[in-house]
């Protein structure tokens, strides 16, 4: 992998910024952790990230809230997990201009789909996706593609809230779209990787599409983009 070297020309590059999207038990978490350590062994500095930060005040709500110890209004709690990753933007910000690479478990992708999932928003994708408008963009989202059949196979269902088949399938039809519109956009590139595979060959195609990433981020020398912004 190329590390580019700092110089008075050539100021420190800024990180990139990838996040991992997909169905209940895809993978994200396990490949994220290996992504990182990847990365940190070719010499790059690398941090995780992951949505919900149940760490946090908001957190701590949106946990009892998946754990059904607590009920909340769908709307609430839609830009409660909005909220979520709006007061982790200054970290993030941070992070990506001293020049380390985020690798993110879960964003504003999985927070529109799975409201959108709901039936009272069913027809409110537009309301869901206008609460994380602004947001630090991604340079690339790699979604871990599986049925919902290969993922069963992993194990049964948590007893968290939204771990149910129907639920689940629903979601994934709202990633389709996301990704669609993203595409239609232009600006957030997706990464379809067949997350049926081994971890071993999962991480291989995982790490030939990060590598390039960050070496394109590197190049162009863009900044990081707004999600869902029109551009002026
Ligand atoms: N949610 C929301 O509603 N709104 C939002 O804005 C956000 C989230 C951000 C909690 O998320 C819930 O919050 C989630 C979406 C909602 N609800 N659901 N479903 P979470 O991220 O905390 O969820 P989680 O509990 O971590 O589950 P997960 O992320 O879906 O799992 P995963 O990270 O994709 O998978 P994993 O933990 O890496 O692996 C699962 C198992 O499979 C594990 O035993 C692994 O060892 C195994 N595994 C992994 N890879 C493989 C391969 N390649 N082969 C075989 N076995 C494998
Ligand atoms: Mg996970």
């Amino acid at each position: 992998m190329i590390v580019q070297k700092p110089s008075t020309d050539n100021p420190k590059p800024r990180g990139a910024f990838i996040v991992f999207e997909g169905v209940d038990r895809c993978g994200k978490t396990t490949q994220v952790g290996l992504l990182v350590k990847h990365l940190m062994t070719a010499g790059l500095a690398a941090m995780a990230m992951n949505f919900p930060d149940r760490t946090t005040m908001v957190g701590d709500l949106i946990n009892q809230y998946l754990k059904s110890k607590q009920e909340l209004d769908d709307r609430s709690v839609h830009l409660l997990f909005s909220a979520n990753r709006w007061e982790a933007v200054p970290k993030l910000e941070e992070t990506l201009s001293e020049g380390t690479t985020i690798v993110c478990d879960r964003y504003a992708y999985s927070g529109v789909a799975f409201s959108s999932s709901k039936p009272n928003l069913a027809t409110e994708l537009e309301w869901c996706k206008s609460c994380d408008v602004g947001l630090p963009a991604p340079d690339a989202v790699i979604f871990l593609d599986i049925t919902q059949e290969q993922a069963e196979k992993r194990g049964g269902f948590g007893d968290e809230r939204y771990e149910q088949s129907d639920m689940q399938k629903q979601v994934r039809k709202q990633f389709d779209k996301l990704q669609k519109e993203d595409e239609a956009d232009g600006r957030v590139p997706w990464h379809f990787v067949n997350a049926a595979q081994t971890v071993d060959e999962v991480q291989h195609d995982i790490n030939k599409i990060v590598e390039s990433t960050i070496s394109s981020v590197q190049e162009s020398k863009k900044p990081v983009g707004k999600l869902w912004k029109a551009e002026k």
